[in-house]
């Protein structure tokens, strides 16, 4: 058969009209559940519904791979250990632009929309927001029509999920393919085969070179797993293939006939944990042999399938950087350096200087972080181990690259030392964001002022060598998932405004702004927004018990918790609102509930015990009757995607108020903004470009920024001697310590008391207290002038445009990946 005769297949995959829809879940009950559609629920319908869905993708996915390959289009390989993925029903039904139509199907069963979702469990195959951006990439490259592919892990066990008992966090597994995902399709026979350990031997080529080569290796299998990405309403379809580990042979068969049984499995069972689990950090490099083996087996399995495509078009490696490039998102994937230079020079026998030069062309990095903790190490005898042949390549890479310094910079000695990939010592380590810097084009940090911090700190060195190499694109958010999913009160609005444009062309919000004063609109705006804090109160209720009237003021601090994002500095200030109230039950104008949510890593001590203290002051406050008529702390467990999809349209305040200077970009105020919450934050990361698209006027900035931190570190930081002039913070700190708050223990939150005096206060929280509780004061006052805080509101959606994560791949692609959408074709 022709591809012309079968497409008439691809065409017939399914029709977008709600009869085909409820055709295909009946069919979908039969074929794939093995049950009778009359007795459906909600989850048979989710998962009936996912699958027809998925097969309208699948004709969409066919054809757009076509026609990458029919323009020899040059594509990104965007390689991210974590996806932040969160649940698809919803997004793939917006995307395929047949929301409507699949509300009246599931109509039919007497389900809506968000009844089936609800049965879907999010994928949470990442940390925080260096995972929810590649996800939010992914949407836009399929939107803007940009070639390329996400490539990652298939965990089985994704981020774990967080219960709180007593106040304090417990950590369980994320089973989230207990009842089977119908999104993937597994590619059994597409499988690639992985070494590890094992030694570089060498040896003479036929003819007559000395030869490295790696041998006597163990070996994984790495299958694909594919999920499949629609682009909105546009029929482009991209695909994120995750690599699931599978043991070379399922069986060791000479162990299984001579009757041992059980060690015949063990084998697989070893093989089978390097897909198992996400590490769960996002601070502090473990250094774990088993991070390091998920590292090279998911970007060895796709640099051999980015080759497998490249020979299909029988040209030169010469010209691979023309036909694709590697995104590194983080140092995570940077083993993929010496990965392809190994593929190149030992299986492909390229020279050393074709080799690097084609590596040289391929690699950009994403650098996320100013935090120096958070920058990848390995230990070289752990490395040597893992992977000998790629640790002597590195060697040949820095010895190289060192020459070249040498030539730049005669007699720098320490310049040496100090931009060497091996960092000597008693235990020397692989430093892999300088590698990911040496075999990458272009580095960026990921907003303005992150761009310029690490150049001005981390990469000082490299930028004097290489100037043009570093730059910084800021990061963005979908608006699909971000405004028009979750918020669809708000999103008709808009659109019934300004019409349909600005689900893919964001600035358009720009035309709200003149709408800012009117009353009606004013009262229209309210009133969605009062719609999404109904449909919180109701979820907090369901799912948690917990109560947060509408009418008070949301006051949201949700993201992962940590000593710099400073949730501490936001209890202090419910501290001070809880004293002033026990003093005076008049003396707080406006009544507010603080919500937080967020995980902290498993083995951060204080992360944890800063839950504690939320949870400890909140039970305080919340059951206190003196207080809890104006002041109420809820601590909402799990947070995860579909969570913060209830919590950010309903948001009044959203709190950014990290130290500045420490965040690099942050990604949650921009959905804050979007969906019309005001921001009090510090001159951090986004929140700066924030400030600038949406007015000084219209956004409550506090503290000091990151030069004025720098100097007040320079001149050496107290801590305590801010407290004394300062009795509101004096008297906060000693509810703390006294026990006020921890049932008469007086050691229980020593620790948190520790690292703000004796550890010296890192994060600088004490310093800032001030600025923020006067910030707080005063947009009291705006909130009491409701027409000016509604303007206010408007103004930040209006202002959010170029937060789109549409913009942002616009720019990498024209600017660092020279790549471009394609135009449909006819
Ligand atoms: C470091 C490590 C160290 C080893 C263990 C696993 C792990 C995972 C992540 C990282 C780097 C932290 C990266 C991160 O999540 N950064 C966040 O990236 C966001 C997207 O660019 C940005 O908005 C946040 O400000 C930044 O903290």
């Amino acid at each position: 058969m022709s591809t012309k005769d079968s497409d008439v297949v691809l065409e017939e995959m399914g029709g977008l009209d709600s009869e085909s829809l409820v055709e295909s879940i009946c069919q979908h009950h039969l074929s794939n559940l093995g049950r009778d559609y009359g007795r459906s629920d909600k989850f048979s319908l989710y998962q009936a519904l996912a699958y027809s869905l998925r097969d309208r993708l699948v004709g969409n996915w066919i054809k757009t791979q076509r026609s990458y390959y029919n323009r020899s289009a040059k594509s990104v390989y965007y390689l991210s250990l974590e996806f932040l993925v969160g649940k698809s029903l919803t997004s793939n039904a917006i995307n395929l632009g047949i929301e409507k139509e699949t509300e009246e199907a599931l109509g039919k069963f007497g389900v809506t929309l968000e009844d089936a979702e609800s049965a879907e469990v999010d994928a949470g195959l990442g940390n925080g927001g260096l995972g929810r951006l590649a996800s939010c990439f992914l949407d836009s490259m399929a939107t803007l029509g940009i070639p390329g592919y996400g490539y990652g892990i298939r965990y089985e066990y994704g981020i774990f999920k967080q219960a709180i008992e007593n106040g304090e966090q417990v950590e369980l597994p994320d089973d989230w393919l207990h009842s089977g995902n119908p999104w993937e399709f597994r590619r059994r026979g597409f499988v690639f085969t992985i070494g590890l350990y094992g030694r570089e031997e060498k040896y003479t080529h036929d003819d007559g070179s000395l030869r490295h080569r790696w041998t006597d290796t163990a070996k994984v299998m790495a299958m694909p797993v594919d999920m499949l990405i629609p682009g909105y309403k546009n029929g482009n379809v991209i695909n994120m293939r995750l690599w699931e580990a599978q043991p070379a042979r399922r069986f060791n068969l000479d162990l299984f006939n001579s009757g041992d049984y059980i060690r015949s499995m063990e084998d697989a069972v070893k093989t089978e944990t390097i897909s198992k689990v996400l590490y769960p950090s996002d601070k502090l490099s473990e250094g774990r042999e088993l991070r390091l083996v998920q590292q090279y087996f998911f970007v060895s399995a796709t640099i051999q399938d980015m080759l497998r495509r490249f020979e299909k078009i029988k040209l030169d490696f010469s010209e691979l950087p023309n036909r694709a490039v590697v995104h590194l998102n983080e140092t995570h994937p940077a083993i993929a350096i010496p990965e392809l230079m190994r593929i190149l020079i030992d299986e492909h026998m390229l020279n050393w200087d074709q080799a690097w030069r084609i590596c040289r062309r391929t690699f950009a990095y994403t650098n996320h972080t100013v935090m120096p903790e958070a920058l990848e190490k390995w230990s070289l005898d752990m490395m040597r181990k893992v992977l000998p042949r790629h640790v002597s390549i590195i060697f040949e890479i820095n010895r190289r690259f060192l020459e070249d310094v040498k030539n730049c910079f005669p007699g720098d000695e320490e310049r040496l030392s100090r931009m060497s990939i091996i960092e000597e010592g008693e235990y020397p380590q692989v430093r892999m964001a300088w590698l990911a810097v040496v075999g990458s084009f272009t580095v960026n940090g990921v907003s303005t002022l992150h761009g310029e911090l690490i150049k001005k700190n981390i990469f000082y060195d490299f930028v004097e060598m290489f100037p043009g190499r570093f730059t910084s694109v800021t990061n963005g958010i979908t608006p699909r998932r971000w405004l028009k999913q979750c918020n669809i009160p708000l999103s008709e609005l808009i659109t019934e405004k300004i019409g349909k444009g600005w689900v893919t062309d964001l600035s358009r919000l720009h035309q709200l702004e003149s709408l800012a004063e009117d009353e009606e609109f004013q009262n229209r705006w309210y009133d969605c927004r009062l719609k999404a804090k109904k449909k919180l109160v109701e979820y907090a209720q369901k799912e948690y018990g917990l109560y947060m009237p509408a009418d008070w003021m949301y006051d949201v601090q949700v993201k992962r918790i940590h000593e710099y994002k400073r949730q501490v500095l936001n209890v202090l200030h419910a501290i001070t609102l809880y004293c002033r109230l026990k003093k005076d039950p008049s003396s707080v104008a406006v009544p507010r509930v603080k919500i937080f949510a967020g995980k902290a890593a498993p083995g951060y001590f204080l992360a944890k015990r800063i839950i504690r203290l939320i949870n400890s002051v909140g039970a305080v406050i919340n059951s206190d009757s003196a207080v809890n008529h104006k002041l109420r702390i809820a601590f909402l467990p799990n947070y995860r995607v579909s969570q913060a999809e209830y919590i950010i349209p309903a948001t009044d305040l959203s709190e950014q108020i990290s130290l500045a200077g420490t965040e690099a970009s942050g990604t949650g105020n921009m959905k804050f903004a979007l969906n019309g919450a005001l921001t009090i934050g510090t001159l951090d990361g986004a929140n700066i470009e924030i400030m600038e698209e949406v007015g000084r006027e219209n956004i409550f900035i506090f503290g000091m920024n990151a030069d004025e931190v720098e100097k007040r570190k320079h001149e050496g930081y107290v801590s305590g001697d801010v407290v004394g002039g300062d009795s509101e913070l004096a008297e906060a700190l000693n509810l703390l310590a006294d026990g006020t708050f921890s049932e008469g223990d007086r050691d229980f939150f020593a620790p948190i008391l520790d690292s703000l005096f004796a550890e010296g206060d890192q994060y600088m929280t004490l310093a800032d207290y001030r600025a923020y509780v006067d910030a707080q004061d005063a947009l009291e006052q705006i909130w009491l002038d409701r027409k000016k805080w509604l303007k206010m509101s408007i103004l930040n959606t209006a202002g959010s445009g170029h937060f789109s994560s549409d913009r942002a791949i616009m720019e990498y692609a024209t600017s660092i990946w020279g790549v471009h959408p394609m135009e449909k074709e006819s």
